[in-house]
């Protein structure tokens, strides 16, 4: 199997408080994330939900675990149709965590997001889930993408960083609640990918 990451060894920037990029963590893991996100879409196919404003997102979606997110008002709901989270993907995420100093986490669920070319999302705030005092841990794979992130206020300046194929991020405490978003993907070619970047998010959402 072709090894993506060679002798690159994994290292961390802290990004803001409570946020800290876990650059390459993903390592060998790459090739069954990426199983785990087409098993798991043969299941429950992506889909481009609708915004509260009623626009069709470019960003197309799926999930696993015990939560699925509605857009708009309802946010989480209980879901018995989704595939349950693996204990491998639970593993996955619970060692992410504890690298970034958050090792009571467990998620529940979560949610993925595909990227083609153009396909954006602008900036918002997660807060959904049940209880804001879980962080959330994301994973990025395939194409890079410029991540936005900004302050408590959608007006305050944003910082670009670009995530690429491997990262995880953790996001608790203070930077919870920021303001973040994905500028348009550029087209390009990911050898384990093709044309997407996929971003899967762990939450303990209920
Ligand atoms: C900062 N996803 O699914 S991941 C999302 O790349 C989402 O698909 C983006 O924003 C993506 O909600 C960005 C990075 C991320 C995820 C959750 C956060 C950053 C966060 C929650 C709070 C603060
Ligand atoms: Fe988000």
């Amino acid at each position: 199997m072709f090894d993506f990451f060679e002798n690159e060894a994994p290292w961390q920037e802290p990004l803001a408080s409570g946020a800290v990029i876990l650059r390459r963590f993903v390592q060998g893991d790459d090739h069954h994330l990426l199983q785990e996100i087409g098993r798991i879409a043969a299941h429950s196919p992506f889909v481009h939900r609708i915004t509260p404003g009623g626009f069709k997102m470019s960003v197309a979606m799926t999930g696993c675990g015990a939560a699925q997110w509605i857009s708009g008002r309802e946010g989480y709901l209980a879901n018995t149709e989704h595939l349950p989270l693996s204990d491998r993907l639970q593993v996955f995420a619970i060692s992410a965590a504890t690298a970034a100093g958050y090792p009571q986490f467990i998620p529940d669920s979560c949610l993925i997001n595909r990227y083609a070319v153009d396909s954006k999302m602008t900036l918002h705030q997660d807060k959904n889930e049940r209880d804001l005092n879980h962080p959330i841990v994301s994973v990025s794979l395939g194409l890079p993408a410029v991540f936005l992130f900004g302050g408590l206020q959608r007006s305050d300046k944003t910082h670009k960083v670009l995530l690429e194929h491997g990262d995880v991020v953790v996001w608790g405490k203070e930077s919870r609640l920021c303001f973040h978003g994905i500028s348009p993907l550029k087209a390009g070619v990911h050898p384990l990918t093709g044309p997407y970047r996929f971003n899967i998010t762990f939450r303990k959402a209920l």
